[in-house]
């Protein structure tokens, strides 16, 4: 018997696939255990029965996959910000660089609206202007109908820190009580209390929990095409004096030029030197 299914659990060396509307419990070859990036949830597996049991044979070749979240085939990211902890944005924009390296669709999800201050909503907005940007409260129960519109019909991953509300968001819509967890008093930062990756139907698509992270180290990524993974940069590139302008010390730059005259977002600029410098150090240290 041989059949495909999709990843949608892996907890230790168990994997849940789904397959023909039911799910199952498989073990995966052993070569395919050898690397931790070989099988991941949302991956398209051939499923092998073999003395009673499933085993994951092969799996079939990926549309895209995300660094971390470590995922794949997914048709968008919901990047969950909140006002607690203090959105990281250097995190964001990262997120969202890989996002459009991968062809998979960011979205921004801005959760706790109920406890934002007067404008804030609106900062991140405006910074984030090239995106679909939904503001939501899990708590109070505020945008979910805007989030459907977001997921029915996708297979949607929510990615971002800890304690942004993610796991929250999910038992917001499905009524579930997955574990949730409080921010840590004394440093703010959240803790992680999801501890894998897993895909529930939801809002008429397929949602995936993951673990929150703090730090996301680009690999892979070189430092020239970084640009290229800027959306919001496009259309001021195009009035760059040189073609293989990269936005940083070069004279007659468009994009430059969009930030003084303040159509582009300074912060976004900034952190793009950030994580410019970052990716060229790491680039430096490979060869
Ligand atoms: N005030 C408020 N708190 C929320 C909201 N959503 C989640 N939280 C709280 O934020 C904390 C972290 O939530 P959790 O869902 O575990 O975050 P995750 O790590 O991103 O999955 C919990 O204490 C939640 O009760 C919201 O809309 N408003
Ligand atoms: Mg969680
Ligand atoms: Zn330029």
């Amino acid at each position: 018997m041989k059949a495909e299914g999709i990843v949608t659990k892996i907890l230790s060396n168990k994997y849940t696939v789904s397959a023909d509307g039911e799910y199952v419990e498989a073990s995966a070859r052993g070569r395919l255990k050898l690397n931790p990036r070989s099988v991941t949830v949302g991956d398209r597996v051939e499923l092998i029965s073999e003395s009673g049991a499933f085993v994951i044979n092969k799996v079939l070749p990926r549309k895209n996959e995300l660094q971390r979240p470590f995922v794949a085939n997914v048709d968008s990211a919901l990047i969950v910000i909140a006002k607690e902890p203090k959105p990281d944005l250097v995190l964001v924009d990262k997120i969202i660089l890989n996002c459009f390296k991968e062809g998979v669709k960011p979205v921004l999800v801005y959760n706790k609206c109920e406890l934002q201050e007067k404008g804030e909503l609106e900062n991140f907005k405006r910074a984030y202007s090239f995106l679909p940007f939904i503001a939501v409260s899990a708590k109070e129960r505020l945008g979910l109908k805007e989030l459907e519109g977001e997921v029915a019909g996708k297979t949607v991953c929510l990615a971002g820190q800890s304690a942004v509300g993610k796991t929250s968001l999910l038992n917001a819509v499905l009524s579930l009580d997955l574990k949730t967890d409080g921010l840590s008093k004394k440093i703010k930062r959240g803790k992680n209390t999801t501890r894998h990756v897993e895909i529930y139907p939801a809002l008429g698509g397929n949602v995936m929990d993951t673990c929150g992270f703090s730090m996301l180290t680009l690999v892979n990524m070189p430092s020239d095409e970084l640009k290229y993974y800027y959306e919001d940069f496009l259309q001021f590139a195009d009035n760059c004096k040189y073609t293989g302008c990269r936005h940083i010390s070069e004279p007659g730059c468009g994009v430059k030029d969009a930030v003084r005259k303040g159509i582009l977002d300074p912060g976004r600029y900034e952190r793009y030197l950030q994580i410019y410098n970052e990716v060229a150090d790491l680039e430096k240290h490979r060869y």
